[in-house]
């Protein structure tokens, strides 16, 4: 048994917000019917295409464990069949553009008609306000919900951050809504409508700048910041942090061994407070531990810069996994920076189904990422995404019971 078991997903879904959704809808047990235009399909599956004649690994890895039912719903013949899967199905998720599903002719009103059971998620760039009928991709997403801002250097541009928090953060919003929707049907018997604008998600994930933001106003300045050791002036606004962080527990990107050669030859490090005795004794500075500059956290802020120069001095002595393997007995919080050679080989993350290896019948084994979240009773077995209609004979049948010979009509019509 799977969580989402018996769910049936019309999944009108496209590029990557809304297919990071409905792949952990499918991969929690969902059938999702992913419905494309017959001879052109979702455009990822030729975007930054690696392989002649193949799926694009952008497409495959987004689409797992879903089916593929090609659907001309401008066409009269496909709208007909669209009425029969609205009333057939749990839930419809979408991210068209704005008014893009009414214009197809199937507006809130018209689903609920259909089918009052219907649960109706939608990702757009924003919500209601200026901008609402504003087309909206990754990064303005990153840029309109305040992590561009916030990120990078202060001394350097906003910076778009390669965590895809605009299209999967958003996925992830949506997929929440539609599970509390699901949860509330049940006691209801209703659906609602579930919309998570890519703005909104994107500001929810940098809630802790807002916090900042506040803090600033209040207090003029953000002690955890290096700029704040730099005693560079803070303006008006939160400004952007390079790689600084922390609420009480600071912590900084260091060198390590072979940083001249290697990109990645880096550690985050943090001084918890709880275990800044062990990090005094680690980088051989004992006497930090009772000296009255360095020895309670309010006393360490204005001095981080110095602070981290010094464990800077103990990092690039050891590789970034010695640097782990050093602290992790003495509960101090690292964390090497990993590439994604590395992850991609991580045994670990292997063993946990996180880094998958899939075949493909195009393209032969290839590497995704798998269900990062575990349900100890709904077990996730990462399926292959579908080719263009692979299934669209399938759901007619044995889904929509169209016959042999209406199944050759609609197709003989370029309807599917
Ligand atoms: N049969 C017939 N027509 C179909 C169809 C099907 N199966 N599937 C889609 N279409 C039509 C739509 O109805 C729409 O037609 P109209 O413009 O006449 O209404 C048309 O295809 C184009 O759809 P679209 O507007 O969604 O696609 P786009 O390429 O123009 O825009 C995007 C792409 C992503 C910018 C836009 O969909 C969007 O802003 N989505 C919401 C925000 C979002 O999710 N962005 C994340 C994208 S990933 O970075």
């Amino acid at each position: 048994m799977k969580a989402f078991d018996n769910i049936k997903v019309l999944d009108f879904t496209h590029v990557q917000s809304g297919p990071t959704c409905t792949q952990l809808l499918a991969w929690l047990g969902a059938d999702v019917i992913k419905i494309e235009r017959p001879g052109i399909g979702d455009a990822t599956r030729n975007q930054l295409v690696d392989m002649e004649g193949a799926d694009s690994l952008y497409f495959t890895m987004l689409n797992h464990n879903k089916r593929s039912l090609t659907l001309n719903t401008k066409h009269d013949g496909g709208k007909k069949i669209l009425e029969r899967l609205v009333k057939k199905c749990d839930v419809l998720v979408e991210n068209f553009a704005p008014g893009a599903l009414d214009r197809m002719g199937f507006p809130w009103q018209r689903i609920q008609q259909l089918n009052r059971g219907m649960i109706l998620a939608s990702i757009k760039g924003f919500g209601d306000g200026p901008y609402e009928d504003c087309k909206v991709y990754e990064n303005v997403a990153q840029c309109v919900g305040g992590a561009a801002s916030t990120t990078g250097f202060p001394d350097g541009p906003p910076l778009i951050s390669s965590a895809q928090v605009g299209d999967s953060g958003t996925g992830l919003h949506l997929a929440f809504g539609i599970a509390a929707a699901l949860f509330q049907r049940e006691r209801s018997g209703r659906g609602q409508r579930v919309f998570a604008p890519m703005q909104d998600s994107v500001l929810n994930l940098c809630r802790v700048k807002l916090r900042d933001q506040q803090r600033l106003v209040a207090s003029g300045v953000l002690e955890e910041y290096s700029q704040h050791g730099d005693g560079i002036a803070f303006g008006d606004t939160t400004p952007r942090a390079g790689n600084d962080s922390g609420g009480g527990q600071p912590g900084r990107i260091l060198k390590c061994k072979g940083w001249q050669h290697d990109p990645n030859a880096y550690t985050y490090f943090i001084t918890q407070a709880a275990v800044w005795g062990n990090i005094c004794e680690l980088i051989g500075k004992p006497e930090w531990k009772q000296h009255p500059h360095y020895a309670t956290p309010a006393q360490r802020l204005p001095r981080l810069n110095l602070i981290f120069g010094a464990i800077e001095q103990w990092t690039k002595r050891k590789t970034k996994f010695e640097v782990m393997a050093a602290c992790m007995p003495l509960k101090i919080p690292v964390g090497p920076i990993l590439s994604m050679k590395e992850l991609a080989a991580d045994p670990a993350l292997r063993k946990s189904g996180t880094v998958v290896e899939v075949d493909h019948p195009q393209r032969g084994k290839y590497i995704s990422v798998g269900c990062p979240i575990k349900l100890s009773d709904s077990a996730v077995q990462v399926e292959r995404a579908p080719l263009l209609g692979e299934h669209s004979e399938e759901i007619l049948r044995q889904m929509l019971g169209y016959s042999e010979a209406e199944v050759a009509a609609i197709q003989t019509a370029g309807v599917v």
